[in-house]
């Protein structure tokens, strides 16, 4: 039941919820009012804004059913990922933030603690949640604390390695914790085909056949996965309807495990979740959804039922507001197809994320060329490496934020056994609104110490299509290309080449090297068009190649008197600090200052907001490189004869 949008009392029921007790309070009608009201609360605002409108609309009554049986913040509710806390955000008291959800200054788009002392983890990369479940379970064991722990966790995050090293653990812990899989079948699930034959009342539940054909029309859309997975289902529904015992995966382990419920079904996931906070021991609370549930654009949306809209939407359609422009992806998926068509041993590695990399545009040319891997990056590198070994060159197409989590495998699964694997980072730099752990700024740094890898950093479509040859062309180890998010920069063509060193802009005088890397190429354009204005010549560069350095930026950093790097990734370690070093190395000794992004954690916002807040605009870059150049001409040349003459 649902009281109609545009009536006076559209909303009211919405408007008490001041925290959980409000919703603990409710009768059963009046829950199912309040999640209509959520619904469209969600949908009014986050087609404003943008965010993940499809998986909350997907956990509306799992998230009142949690808030109702557990007691937050002194019972901890740990949601994987976290793009899935909206409506824990609604139900704590948050509901003013979303206006200015993702922005600055506004609410963030994963829990946050400084948001509310019903958030814990803030990390956005999935499969986490049961490890810190698991932690927190011992930690209040060892205390003598009585908290019950419960985590949600997504079918997708499942696929993921370390919910099954935290599953081991959580079993042999033995600790008081509920685990709830929000298994709206959108991804392909090793959970299901596991799933151990607890005897539950739900199980008996007459709405179950309902429930499997809801998933089943869901899974049929699935791309990929649908397939397999409702292939599973099926299996252990037959198993629970032959009362034959299925693979005990879960009791195997010693986790108990309840389900499936319908996670549409408030009353449905209460019953199982109390009988979960009653057990004393690990349980599975396994609740199927439907990811977007409530909202057709979303229900109907075959890509990804609207995961996650990056900017406004049109409320009837679920189409993006904004004009649609030509994105870095695009440029790749076009340029990998071309290459694809070329070479048959070139073959695609997503996690899970085939639409979002640009991958699924060779998956539709080439379906048996590309593997959707699931959410377990560090698995797509090793078996990239074992793909090598096997005679193909993979491209593996993830977030550059990802890719973090496989650096042991890239180190030494790939790079030591000089394989040739490319690595397309997608979303590399300050990417905004997601906040820092969605931030592609440590590629750089972090795998730049890897021997024998190499880094190209494209600039503009041009140059994209070109690194992204050369990459593949390397046969020897492995490649990593990364750009940003957004529209791909204006193509920007060299005055000439110095070996693999793009040269963009020169002067007569070579007062400042300025060595822009990738998209900071526009940047380092206008910088020099400002600092030429003082009377200083500025000499941009763009690496192409930023691992290893290039031996000719270091020549030409001898031309001279100071050089500037500017980068979209972390100082430490990063491209300004490893030209330092090249040039220490090869006594060098011009002035190089490094401009980059600090190691910390920046809030999310604009991509131009943060950039602004770090000052890598072109204006401030200019009046930096403008001050650091006219301070050299203060100087004395000579520091000893001036000294003399001072003397006399
Ligand atoms: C390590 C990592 N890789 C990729 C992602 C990108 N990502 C965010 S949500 C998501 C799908 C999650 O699916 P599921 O856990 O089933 O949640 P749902 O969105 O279906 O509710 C992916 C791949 C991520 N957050 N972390």
């Amino acid at each position: 039941m649902s009281v109609e949008e545009g009536t006076a009392n559209h909303g009211r029921l919405l408007g008490t919820v001041r925290g959980p007790q409000d919703v603990k309070r409710m009768t059963a009608e009046q829950l199912d009012i309040l999640a209509a009201e959520i619904r469209d609360f969600l949908i009014a605002k986050v087609s404003r804004t943008g965010g993940h409108i499809g998986p909350n609309l997907g956990v509306v009554e799992l998230t009142l059913a949690m808030h109702r049986v557990f007691d937050s913040p002194r019972d901890r509710l740990l949601f994987d990922t976290g793009h899935q806390a909206y409506v824990h955000k609604i139900i704590t008291g948050r509901q003013e933030g979303f206006d200015k959800l993702r922005q600055r200054g506004g609410l963030s788009g994963y829990p946050n603690q400084a948001e509310s002392e019903h958030d814990l983890i803030e990390n956005s990369h999935a499969s986490t949640a049961l490890s810190y479940a698991d932690g927190l379970a011992k930690a209040y064991a060892l205390r003598g604390e009585k908290r019950a722990v419960v985590a949600v966790v997504g079918d997708g995050a499942l696929t993921g390695g370390m919910c099954w090293e935290a599953l081991n653990n959580i079993a042999t812990a033995g600790n008081p914790l509920v685990i709830v899989v929000n298994d709206n079948g959108r991804s392909y699930s090793p959970t299901i085909g596991g799933l151990a034959d607890h005897l539950s009342s739900l199980r008996l539940n007459p709405g179950y056949e309902k429930v499997l054909d809801t998933v089943k029309d869901a899974l049929g859309n699935t791309p990929f996965v649908g397939k397999p997975m409702y292939e599973v289902l099926h299996a252990v529904k037959k198993g629970i309807k032959d009362a034959v015992a299925p693979q005990a995966m879960f009791e195997d382990l010693g986790i108990k495990y309840v389900g499936p419920v319908d996670g549409h079904d408030v009353a449905a996931v209460e019953s199982a979740l109390r009988a979960a906070k009653n057990f004393n021991g690990p349980v599975i609370v396994h609740a199927v959804t439907r990811k977007g549930y409530g909202y057709r654009p979303a229900e109907e949306d075959e890509a990804d039922c609207l995961h996650g809209p990056g900017g406004a939407f049109d409320v009837e359609t679920g189409q993006l507001v904004a004009a649609p422009s030509v994105k870095w992806t695009h440029v790749f998926a076009d340029e990998l197809v071309k290459i694809a068509d070329e070479r048959p041993d070139v073959v695609g590695i997503t996690a899970a994320m085939a639409e979002p990399t640009g991958i699924a545009t060779l998956a539709r040319k080439y379906p048996e060329r590309v593997y959707d891997v699931g959410i377990a990056e560090q698995h797509a590198a090793t078996s990239a490496a074992g793909l090598a070994m096997g005679g193909l060159h993979p491209v593996v197409a993830v977030y550059a934020t990802f890719l973090n989590r496989a650096f042991d495998q890239v180190l030494l699964d790939v790079a030591m056994h000089k394989l040739p694997v490319t690595f397309v980072l997608d979303r590399a730099g300050i990417t905004g609104p997601d906040g820092p752990s969605h931030y592609g700024i440590w590629d750089m740094s972090v795998f730049g110490v890897v021997p024998g890898l190499r880094i190209a950093a494209p600039r503009d479509s041009a140059s994209l299509r070109e690194e992204l040859r050369d990459a593949v062309a390397v046969d020897d180890g492995p490649t990593i290309l990364r750009f940003p998010t957004g529209t791909v920069a204006a193509d920007l063509p060299a005055v000439r080449r110095v070996g693999a060193v793009d040269v963009l802009a020169e002067s007569a005088r070579t007062d400042v090297l300025l060595v822009a890397v990738g998209s900071f190429a526009g940047l380092g354009m206008e910088v020099a068009a400002r600092v030429a204005e003082q009377g200083y010549g500025v000499t941009v560069v763009d690496p192409r190649w930023v691992r290893p350095v290039p031996a000719e930026l270091v020549e030409l950093a001898a031309g001279h008197r100071l050089v500037v790097t500017v980068e979209d990734g972390v100082r430490v370690g990063g491209v300004g600090d490893a030209l330092g070093q090249a040039m220490r190395d090869a006594d060098v000794r011009v002035p190089l200052k490094d401009l980059g992004v600090p190691a910390d954690w920046h809030p999310h916002g604009t991509r131009a907001q943060i950039l602004a807040d770090l000052g890598l605009t072109a204006q401030d870059v200019a009046r930096d490189v403008t001050g650091w150049i006219s301070g050299l001409d203060a100087q004395p040349v000579d520091p000893a004869a001036d000294e003399a003459t001072a003397k006399n």
